[in-house]
Formats: C-alpha cells, structure tokens, sequence
C-alpha cells in the first residue's frame, strides 16, 4: 500500500498559500485603500463657511488677510470653506502642514487650479474633524486656520 500523506499535504500547503495570496491581492488590499465611505452630509455640507480674502492683503502692513481669520465649521454641517478672493492681487490658500483629506486631496489652491485670481473663488470640504492652519504661498504674512469640530446636535 502505498501511502499518499506526503502528497496530500504538500498539495494542502500549496492550496493554502494560493487562497492566502489571493485573499491578500483581492480583498485585503482594495479594502485597505478604498476612500473612507462617508454620510452624504459630509460629503456635500449644506451650510458652507465663508472667508473672504480681503483687498490689500498683499500688503503686511494691511491689517486685515483672511476674514475671519479663524474660520469655524461644523463637520455634517458646513465643513466646506468657500474663500473669495475680494483683493486685486491673486492669492493662494496653501496648508501649513501638508494636510491631504482623504477624499479630496491636498488642502492647497495650488493643487486645484493654482493660485485664486483676483474676484475668484476656492472651495474645499474637509471631511473629518481638526484643525487646519494655512497661509498664502506668494505672501507668508497671510495666515488662517480652519476649525471643523463635532457636530453635537
Ligand atoms: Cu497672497
């Protein structure tokens, strides 16, 4: 009789492996990198926030940059900021730490379109609670921050 263990659990072994690859390639990586599924409210806030930038801010000496300079969203609610660019000069809205939001990318007008031409406007939806300190590229005295907090309603 001959004995077919050694075979089998060779043929086991390779089924195995086979299965534990495939689990990896197919299913454990795509879930690993797929975007964060999030409620619809995040994803399109009704109420977005809005900073105005001020005219002269190209200017240090001009007093006012980004109104409000700490502007505060609520996440569900209006964790979207629409920035105006009411100044004659163009602008940019670029983050302080490199902030990259899950779904929408680089928090940096320089990455969506370049910089914000004068009567233009820029728009970007944070989808998850923090706090977002940025700046304008061609002029660093322009300083802000955005706020999004919980939503305890
Ligand atoms: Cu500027």
């Amino acid at each position: 009789m001959v004995n077919h263990a050694g075979g089998i659990s060779v043929i086991a072994f390779v089924v195995a492996v086979a299965v534990s690859m495939g689990y990896y390639q197919f299913v454990f990586i795509p879930e690993a990198n797929a975007k964060p599924n999030l409620p619809e409210e995040v994803l399109n806030p009704a109420e977005p926030v809005k900073v105005n930038i001020a005219e002269g801010a190209s200017l240090p000496t001009n007093g006012q940059f980004f109104v409000p300079k700490e502007a505060r969203g609520t996440i569900g609610v209006s964790n979207e900021v629409t920035w105006t660019n009411t100044d004659v000069t163009g602008h940019t809205v670029t983050t302080d730490n490199g902030y990259v939001d899950k779904i929408n990318g680089d928090f940096d007008s320089l990455k969506h379109g370049g910089i914000i031409p004068p009567g233009k406007t820029f728009d970007f939806t944070f989808t998850e609670v923090g706090e977002y300190p940025y700046h304008c590229e061609p002029h660093p005295h322009m300083q802000g921050v955005v706020k999004i907090v919980e939503n305890f309603a």
